[in-house]
């Protein structure tokens, strides 16, 4: 499908990308249709699967979006309990901010062999969880600290390493359901010392703020909670984006 591609191209051509994050553990097969039956398949540009913890396969919720997501559906993981062939890509995460050996190599050697099998698209990326002092759940889950926001320096040259360890993408992090959304300040820093494409989420919860941090450099902006809240803000979202 080219996802990778599409990306990098929207970003040669100065162009924004909405994803839509979808925790399955908020979701049956039912909800998805009603969703995106009112929102439109191409409601977002691109549509996450993932979340921190689950209690039931992903399976029957992502058979559910291939249904009628007309983007492409790609796999955010929080764990190997959420790999599946049922969708498009594959967010090859490496949680770079943390030093827990398994989120830098463990999880990706065990299911390396598996990933190859179920012939998803594997985009490498470099996953930085930055602080907001909310304690979320990928900072338990992971067993990692995140990186402070204030340490920009840090937060920079972790960038710059994911993008010299061959990252395609790096992705700054806030935490889903941040009470703040990453500082546009550090957004436009990381942007400038970066040539891959920049995706930015955890607590977006207005387009003025996605409009902030598309306009810091943000290539691609993450929303998750403030739309499992209010659907109607799927459109906005998206209208942000297509006004660059
Ligand atoms: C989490 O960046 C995403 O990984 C989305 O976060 O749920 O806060 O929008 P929110």
């Amino acid at each position: 499908m080219g996802i990778l591609k599409d990306i990098e191209d929207k970003r040669q051509q100065g162009g924004k990308i909405f994803a839509l994050l979808i925790d399955p553990e908020n979701h049956t097969p039912g909800s998805i249709r009603a969703f995106f039956g009112e929102a439109g398949g191409d409601a977002a540009d691109l549509v996450l699967v993932g979340g921190s913890l689950i209690s039931r396969p992903v399976e029957p919720v992502l058979h559910a979006l291939q249904e009628v997501v007309s983007v492409p559906v790609v796999l955010f993981p929080g764990s190997l309990l959420q790999l599946s062939g049922e969708a498009d890509g594959l967010l090859m995460l490496t949680l770079l901010s943390g030093r827990n050996p398994e989120y830098l190599a463990g999880n990706q050697v065990t299911a390396a062999l598996m990933i190859r099998s179920l012939g998803l698209e594997v985009i490498p990326t470099g996953y930085i969880l930055l602080g907001s002092g909310a304690g979320t759940s990928v900072e338990v889950i992971s067993n990692t600290h995140p990186l402070p926001e204030r340490k920009k320096d840090i937060v920079l040259a972790t960038a710059l390493a994911g993008e010299y360890m061959g990252n395609r993408l790096i992705y700054l992090e806030k935490g889903s359901g941040a009470p703040e959304p990453p500082d546009p300040g550090l957004v436009r820093s990381v942007r400038e010392i970066l040539t891959v494409p920049l995706i930015v989420g955890g607590g977006i919860t207005s387009p003025a703020a996605a409009e902030k941090l598309y306009r810091a450099g943000a290539d691609m902006i993450v929303v998750g909670n403030a739309i499992e809240k209010k659907a109607s803000l799927v459109k906005e979202m998206k209208r942000v984006a297509e006004s660059f």
